[in-house]
């Protein structure tokens, strides 16, 4: 039998590696549903790395089996192997292809992250240190002494009106720079849960984060305690919430539907529960929710408003009385909570 020429081996072997990466890197599975504007372009350079590591797993670990027993010890063999010392050209092929890979990746995922607002957020803050820098070097320049003695203070004025302003996370997508969100919403992160706050809605508060579909939506995001992290893996966001130093992630949700909102920075005993849903309305969904929300919240008295938002909201035991911090366990032990004893005198709830 004729031998097969090795190149003609390799192409072959090349383009069936390559058809079985790019097959596996489009039919993954891995991901969960896609629901914003970011999803798709965050999916593309994810799958890309897949079909990548695809091909780079088949290669090595192909290689590693197929030398294990093509070239296994033969019975009663116990000579040495062949001493092998470097091959520069070796050394260079494996050295550039990472290389052109790993450059290639990064060029992309800053892509990626421009497309996602990831380079617009902030620009106000940038904008005006940069027309401070000019501002002070012709000051400098130009102007006697006691002028240049007043430049510290004009900086220090212009990062003080930069503190209210987000200069971390993800601003408008391109071209949309100049135009303001659809949809504000304040989220505070706090051990253990997230509150939302709709500054343009009467301050409406709720426990879950609402919004409708295909709208440009702004988070303003800060933290009360230790740093959280926004997490919404169907929309493929992740933003920091940093005490003290306020951050933004702003997007376009494209599928109505629930989605699971999930703190993904360790913040102390509870963080696994630290767990919250956003919930992506049509538009009229969206606007009778705001409408049923309102009349809620400015209820006929003031105390049914903060009963019925309180039932959303993460529960102060300290603020209980013993009937009351003890409904959920009267329940699962069978005995009604008109039976639980009445120690203090502001038990008023009790029986409810
Ligand atoms: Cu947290």
């Amino acid at each position: 039998m004729k031998q097969i020429p090795a190149s003609l081996l390799t192409l072959v072997a090349g383009i069936v590696i390559t058809l079985i990466s790019f097959w596996v890197g489009s039919h993954n599975n891995l991901l969960p549903i896609q629901a914003s504007t970011a999803a798709p372009a965050v999916d593309s350079i994810f799958n890309v790395m897949v079909i990548i590591g695809t091909a780079l797993f088949i290669i090595v670990e192909g290689a590693i089996l197929y030398f294990a027993i093509r070239y296994r010890r033969p019975k009663d063999d116990d000579s040495d192997g062949v001493p092998l010392e470097g091959n520069l050209q070796l050394e260079i092929f494996w050295t550039a292809i990472p290389a052109i890979i790993v450059i290639g990746l990064g060029v992309y995922s800053v892509d990626v992250y421009r497309e996602m607002g990831g380079l617009s957020v902030g620009e106000h803050a940038m904008h005006s240190s940069m027309m401070m820098g000019q501002a002070s070097s012709t000051l400098v320049a130009q102007a006697p002494s006691d002028v240049v003695s007043d430049v510290p203070t004009l900086l220090a004025d212009a990062s003080d009106d930069d503190a209210s302003t987000a200069k971390y996370g993800f601003g408008a997508a391109p071209g949309a720079e100049e135009q303001a969100p659809d949809v504000v919403v304040n989220v505070t992160g706090m051990q253990f849960a997230w509150l939302y706050e709709y500054p343009n809605e009467d301050d409406l508060m709720t426990a879950e984060l609402h919004i409708p579909v295909n709208k440009d939506v702004q988070l303003n995001l800060e933290a009360t305690d230790v740093i959280h992290s926004f997490w919404v893996p169907a929309f493929r966001l992740k933003q920091d919430a940093i005490p003290g130093k306020p951050t933004q992630l702003r997007f376009v949700a494209t599928r109505p539907g629930t989605y699971d909102v999930v703190c993904a920075e360790l913040c102390g005993s509870y963080h696994g529960g630290m767990r919250s849903e956003v919930i992506v309305h049509t538009e009229e969904e969206y606007q009778e929710w705001l409408v049923e929300e309102m009349e809620y919240a400015m209820g006929s008295n003031d105390e049914g408003a903060i009963a019925s938002a309180s039932a959303a909201l993460p529960v102060d035991t300290t603020q209980l009385s013993t009937a009351e911090y003890l409904a959920p366990y009267s329940e699962e032990w069978g005995v009604s909570p008109t039976h639980l004893p009445q120690h203090d005198h502001h038990s008023g709830h009790h029986g409810m």
